[in-house]
C-alpha cells in the first residue's frame, strides 16, 4: 500500500527543553476553597495552587540558556555597568531611539515620562487606555482620551488592524483642547485591551503625519511592539518578505519616545526602559529615575538584568521565535472558534480573550461577568486567568463613577516558552466545560475596592450570596 502523502506540515518551536519545574493539579474542592478565600479574585492566589497559569504574559518568560549564562556575566557596578552598555547598544540597534533610560519595569517608564511632559489639565490621545499608563497620566494631572477606532470596541469584528487611530478622532480631539494641550500622543502596538490587536504600519504614518503638522511628539508603548512587527508582516501588504527586526524598526521610526515593559517581549523576568529621540527629554528623565529607581546606569535594576534584557531583545525579533510565540496563541483560538466559543476576533498575539458579555448574558455588568468567568474557569481546571473588564477599568477619577468598558474580557495570557501544546489543549477543554455550563454561572459583588488599579487586588463575593447559590 502507498504511504499516505501528509495532508499538513506542522510548526514546532524553534527551542528544546533543558529544565522543567513541576506543576500540580489540585482537586476541584480544594479549588473552591482556594478561590472563596481569595475573593474570587485570581490575583490573590497562590501560584503552588495554580495548574496551568495564564495570568499574564509578564515577567512569566522562560530565559534561554544564553540569557541565563549572561546573568553570570552581570557587571554589579554601581555607575557605568557593561550590562548597561550593551543594552543601550541592542536597544538602539533594534529599537532606534538614541538615548536610553532603564526603569525596572514598564510603569515606573511611564511614571516618569508623565511626571516629565504632562502638566495639569493636558490631554493624553492614545489608541485605548492601559491601566498603569492611564493612571500615571492621571496622577500627572492630564485626562486619557480613547481615539482607537470603533472597530476594536466590538470583539466579532474581523478588522486586521483594530489598534489603528481612527484620525478624525485624534483631529477633533487636536481642535478642541489645541495643540498646546497636547504634550504627546500615546500609542500601544499591540493594543492589550483591545485584545492583542495590532496597529498597521500605514495608520502609524499617518499618525505621524497628523502629528507633525501640530508639533505634537508621539510616544509609543513598546511593550508588545515586536507581536505588532510580528502582524504587521503577516498582514500589511508590502512587508510579508521583510524580517521583523527591520519592520520593528520602521515602526518605532515613526516615533520619538517609548516606554517598555521588558518583561514582554524582551523575554525577561524583570525589566524595562524609556528610550527617546528627545535630548531634553533624556536630561529630565535621567534627573527623575534617580529619585525613584536609581542610577541612570541601572534604573532599579541590577546588571545581570541588563544583561539578561540585552539578549532577550536579540531572541525576541528572530522571525521563527515570534512566529512560533504567536502561533502557539493562535492554536489556542482556534480551538475555541471552531467550537464556536465566543472569543475576541481576530485572535491577539499574546492572549486569546473570552467575551465574558456572550458568555454570561444573564450577568449584568456590575455583576462583574468576567471577574466571575475567571473564577469559573480556575474552579473547572487550575487553569490561571484574568479579568479585563469592568473591574480593570476602575473609576472616573472625577465623577467616581464607575467605567463602563464595551469590552467585558478574560485574557488567557499565554507567558513566552512555558507550556506546549498538549496544555494548550487542557486549557481549551476547560473553557469548553465551563462553557457548556454557563447558564448556571451567578454574578459577585465587590466587598473590598482598592483606591489604585483596584482590579489587582479586588474582593468579591457571590452577589446572592445570601440565599446560599455556588459561583460554578
Ligand atoms: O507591568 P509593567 O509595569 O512592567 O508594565 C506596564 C505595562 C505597560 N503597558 C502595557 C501595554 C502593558 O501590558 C503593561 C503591563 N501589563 C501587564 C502586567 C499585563 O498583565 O498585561
Amino acid at each position: 500500500m502507498p504511504f499516505p502523502k501528509p495532508t499538513r506540515r506542522s510548526w514546532a518551536e524553534p527551542w528544546k527543553i533543558k529544565m522543567v519545574e513541576p506543576i500540580r493539579l489540585t482537586t476541584r474542592a480544594e479549588r473552591l476553597e482556594r478561590i472563596r478565600e481569595a475573593g474570587y479574585n485570581t490575583f490573590l492566589l497562590r501560584s503552588e495552587d495554580v495548574y496551568i497559569d495564564l495570568l499574564t504574559d509578564s515577567g512569566t518568560n522562560a530565559m534561554s540558556d544564553r540569557q541565563w549564562a549572561g546573568l553570570m556575566l552581570g557587571d554589579e557596578a554601581y555607575a557605568g555597568s557593561r550590562n548597561f552598555y550593551h543594552l543601550w547598544e541592542n536597544i538602539n540597534h533594534y529599537y532606534g531611539y538614541k538615548y536610553i533610560v532603564p526603569t525596572h519595569q514598564g510603569r515606573a517608564a511611564e511614571h516618569i515620562l508623565s511626571k516629565a511632559l504632562i502638566h495639569e489639565g493636558d490631554i493624553i490621545p492614545g489608541n485605548m487606555y492601559f491601566t498603569t499608563t492611564r493612571l500615571h497620566q492621571e496622577l500627572a494631572g492630564g485626562t486619557f482620551v480613547d481615539v482607537i477606532i470603533d472597530e476594536a470596541h466590538d470583539p466579532r469584528n474581523e478588522h486586521p488592524f483594530k489598534g489603528n487611530v481612527d484620525l478624525q478622532k485624534l483631529q477633533r480631539v487636536i481642535d478642541e483642547a489645541g495643540p498646546g494641550k497636547i504634550p504627546y500622543v500615546c500609542l500601544a502596538g499591540t493594543v492589550n485591551m483591545a485584545g492583542g490587536q495590532p496597529q498597521s504600519m500605514a495608520n502609524l504614518r499617518a499618525v505621524r503625519e497628523l502629528c507633525n503638522r501640530y508639533s505634537i511628539p508621539i510616544v509609543l508603548d513598546a511593550t508588545r511592539a515586536v507581536e505588532n512587527a510580528y502582524f504587521i508582516q503577516q498582514r500589511e501588504p508590502g512587508y510579508e518578505s521583510k524580517k521583523v527586526a527591520k519592520i520593528l524598526e520602521e515602526y518605532c521610526s515613526y516615533t520619538d519616545t517609548s516606554t517598555m515593559s521588558a518583561k514582554k517581549d524582551a523575554l525577561v523576568n524583570i525589566g524595562g526602559w524609556l528610550a527617546t529621540n528627545d535630548e531634553g527629554l533624556y536630561q529630565e528623565a535621567r534627573n527623575l529615575v534617580v529619585v525613584y529607581e536609581g542610577l541612570h546606569t541601572y534604573g532599579g535594576l541590577a546588571g545581570r538584568d541588563m544583561e539578561a534584557m540585552a539578549r532577550g531583545i536579540v531572541e525576541s525579533v528572530d522571525d521563527d521565535h515570534i512566529r512560533t510565540r504567536v502561533g502557539q496563541v493562535e492554536y489556542l483560538g482556534r480551538h475555541l472558534i471552531d467550537w464556536e466559543i465566543p472569543i475576541v476576533r481576530p485572535i491577539g498575539g499574546h492572549a486569546v480573550f473570552l467575551d465574558a458579555r456572550a458568555f454570561y448574558p444573564q450577568i449584568p455588568q456590575t455583576q462583574y461577568p468576567a471577574q466571575a468567568l475567571a473564577a469559573n474557569l480556575y474552579v473547572d481546571s487550575g487553569v490561571r486567568s484574568m479579568e479585563r473588564g469592568i473591574v480593570s477599568a476602575g473609576r472616573d477619577p472625577k465623577s467616581h463613577e464607575e467605567r463602563k468598558p464595551s469590552l467585558e474580557l478574560v485574557r488567557l495570557t499565554i507567558p513566552r516558552r512555558v507550556y506546549t501544546q498538549a496544555h494548550m489543549d487542557v486549557v481549551a477543554e476547560s473553557v469548553l466545560e465551563v462553557y457548556a455550563e454557563r447558564a448556571q454561572a451567578r454574578g459577585l459583588k465587590m466587598t473590598y475596592e482598592p483606591k489604585y488599579l483596584r482590579f489587582f487586588q479586588a474582593r468579591f463575593d457571590l452577589a446572592d450570596a445570601a440565599t446560599g447559590a455556588k459561583v460554578a
